[in-house]
């Protein structure tokens, strides 16, 4: 299996989409999906390098293997249920603790799913729609809700998730940049969100393998010292 250059890693709530973006982006389809058990990685070759991406389990249970993989991680994409506002709260309150143990230079997306069930999302849909015209909208749009959570509350979320993590803003690319709306379902803007956070992490590799391979200590010549009789080491 090829070695990964760089780690990016999915997380949010139970029930968001993070299997379903996956999927999309890598299999091109939307499909039936059970909820995540522990965790699962695709890899994503980009340009040359290769690029594993994480899918993590929503689920309570599994909390605590969320830090273990997010160790080492060049991006976070944290997404929440457009629909359901508490999906966001949890990123903060449930999620963000666990990428203390990403790269110190970890980029954070801020993803906001299912926006086909919306009724903004509903009126993009209806324009490719045929057979269902403006007047008639109304009623093609009638399952749709307003959505619940606002793009400008995950700018403000991305705002605080660099203060929590000590970051300038001016260093930081722009919360308006990293912040995303998407549907696995229909497919919008998801090649737009991997992609962007694929050209972003390739100077981060470039920059690893600058500094070269992490300093280790070679202990294949060491050599026991020799004990004296009182069991002291001479
Ligand atoms: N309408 C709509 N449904 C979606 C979308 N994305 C996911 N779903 C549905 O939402 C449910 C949960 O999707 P998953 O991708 O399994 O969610 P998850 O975040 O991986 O959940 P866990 O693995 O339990 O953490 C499934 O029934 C999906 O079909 C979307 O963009 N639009
Ligand atoms: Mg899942």
């Amino acid at each position: 299996m090829k070695k990964p250059d760089v780690k990016i890693v999915l997380l949010g709530d139970v029930n968001v989409g993070k299997t379903s973006l996956l999927h999309r982006y890598m299999e091109r389809r939307f499909q039936d999906t059970v909820s995540t058990v522990g965790g699962a990685f695709y890899l994503k070759q980009w340009r040359s390098y290769n690029i594993s991406i994480w899918d993590t389990a929503g689920r309570e249970q599994f909390h605590g293997l969320g830090s273990m993989y997010c160790r080492g991680a060049a991006a976070v994409i944290l997404t929440y249920d457009v629909n359901h506002l508490q999906s966001l709260v949890e990123l903060e309150d449930r999620f963000l603790g666990l990428t203390d143990t990403a790269s110190t230079n970890c980029l954070f997306a801020i993803v906001g799913n299912k926006v086909d069930l919306t009724e903004e999302g509903a009126a993009e849909d209806q324009e490719k729609e045929e057979g269902c015209s403006r007047e008639a909208g109304s009623s093609c749009a009638s399952a749709k809700v307003s959505k619940q959570v606002k793009l400008e509350d995950a700018v403000a979320l991305y705002k605080k998730i660099l203060k929590y993590k000590m970051l300038e803003e001016k260093d930081m690319p722009a919360a308006e940049k990293m912040c995303f709306e998407t549907s696995a379902k229909t497919g919008y803007n998801v090649d737009h969100l991997f992609e962007t956070l694929f050209d972003m992490v390739v100077p981060m590799i470039l920059q690893k393998r600058a500094e070269g391979p992490p300093q280790t200590v070679d202990i294949s010549n060491y050599k026991q010292p020799k004990q004296t009789k009182s069991g002291c080491c001479a």
